[in-house]
């Protein structure tokens, strides 16, 4: 059946999301995005609200919601600030690989810590000369006695700075390619270096590292999964958490038309307001269709996961969509504003410059295509795939 009605309490929920973007993250967002400034405060009140750490499992302390749960709550902090949304986002990140294969000790310590206090935990997968070629990573891990020794660099790490725990993926086996890639759990305190925090063009308030591990011991229990699962692990990991980074395309891409209606109703030109006028007219009914288009395919990613379902190519699609609706729609938003909206005090060119970062985290919007069309290609090689549907 299909039925996008949602609950009373996703309902609730949504509304103490969007009153919380409106009234603790919307006032101050312009500031941080000025200053580059990092959002503790705000982190540390959407900790108490539950507004992080969403699908952490109730026997952990957490609060176990679903994944279109989460992707509601993404959806109105990123239509508040998407560079304070990642902030809160990326623990998500860091623990999709722990919840899924990680020993329940590990789970018990590393997810449980994150539901006691206001801690931070990033995923490193990237590496300078290893982005969107996972396998290509020089980091290695290599067995001394009963210490796993870890040497490498890691970059564009959200978080790196912060972080309690890092969620890094090593080679365990140089000539295997993605199959000598492993997972491990390495606490900041066992020596993580972080060597640079970057000065980004958009999403200013998220934090952005470079961090490096030199000689840095870790016990042998800390291993994520199987020995050289780790790429598997990563995949799997980053299905379950690019429709969230699709909800915050959503709400990015909402938030820009919402300026470009309110504008567009006010600013007269011709003598009446350019609302009027049908060429803007249909850049907000363009507007208005890719926003939900977007989120429909970033609700239907969602909903496959919660009933346990395989969503690798309606994430890709759901991820590649919103997020170019984002770049679109916020670019398109700057256009109805005209000169304006290449002005700062405007605002709206703040949401033009944080899109950008969508089209390129958690797999670039290439690489979302790659994933589709591998899926649609290879997947069900003979077969006519059947569409999942919500
Ligand atoms: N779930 C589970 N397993 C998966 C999977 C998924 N979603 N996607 C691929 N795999 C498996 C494949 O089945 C294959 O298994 P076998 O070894 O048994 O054959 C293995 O993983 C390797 O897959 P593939 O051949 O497709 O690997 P590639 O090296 O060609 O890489 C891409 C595939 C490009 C899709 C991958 O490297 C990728 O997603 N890159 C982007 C990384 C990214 O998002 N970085 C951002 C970091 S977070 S900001």
């Amino acid at each position: 059946m299909v039925d996008f009605t949602l609950s009373d309490e996703q309902q609730s929920m949504r509304e103490m999301a969007h009153e919380f973007a409106r009234k603790e993250i919307r006032p101050v967002a312009w500031d941080y995005d000025r200053d580059g400034t990092w959002p503790r405060e705000i982190l540390d009140k959407a900790w108490e609200l539950g507004l992080m750490n969403v699908h952490l499992p109730e026997r952990f302390g957490g609060p176990g919601l679903s994944y279109l749960d989460g992707c509601l709550i993404e959806e109105e902090i990123a239509w508040g600030c998407s560079g304070i949304g990642t902030s809160l986002a990326c623990n998500g990140l860091a623990t999709a690989p722990i919840a899924l294969a990680a020993s329940e000790s590990l789970q018990r310590e590393y997810l449980g810590r994150l539901t006691e206090a206001p801690l931070l935990a990033s995923f490193c997968l990237t590496e300078p000369d290893a982005g969107s070629d996972v396998a290509a990573m020089k980091t290695t891990a290599v067995r001394r006695g009963d210490r796993w020794v870890i040497n490498g660099s890691k970059c564009f790490i959200t978080n790196g700075v912060y972080a309690d725990w890092y969620t890094v993926y090593a080679k365990t086996d140089r000539e295997a390619g993605h199959r000598g890639i492993s997972c491990f759990i390495v606490p900041r305190d066992a020596g993580v270096v972080v060597d640079k925090h970057e000065d980004k063009m958009g999403q200013r308030a998220s934090n952005t590292a470079a961090i490096s591990l030199h000689d840095v011991e870790i016990p042998l229990d800390h291993l994520v999964g199987e020995e050289n699962a780790g790429f598997k692990i990563a995949m799997a990991a980053l299905d379950r958490t690019r429709p969230g980074v699709a909800a915050m395309g959503v709400g990015v891409a909402r938030a820009a038309m919402e300026m470009a209606i309110d504008y567009a109703r006010q600013r007269v030109q011709f003598g009446v307001p350019i609302a009027m006028h049908e060429a803007i007219q249909f850049i907000i009914a363009d507007m208005a269709t890719k926003v939900h288009l977007a989120r429909l395919a970033t609700h239907n990613a969602a909903v496959l996961l919660d009933q346990g379902r395989r969503n690798t190519l309606e994430s890709s699609h759901a991820k590649r969509f919103a997020a170019d609706t984002a770049m679109e729609v916020t670019t398109d938003a700057v256009q109805v504003y005209g000169g304006y909206g290449f002005i700062k005090d405007y605002k709206v060119e703040k949401l033009m410059r944080d899109a950008k970062i969508l089209q390129l985290y958690e797999g670039t919007a290439q690489i979302q295509r790659l994933v589709i069309a591998r899926e649609m290609l290879l997947a069900d090689r003979g077969e006519v795939r059947e569409p999942a549907t919500a």
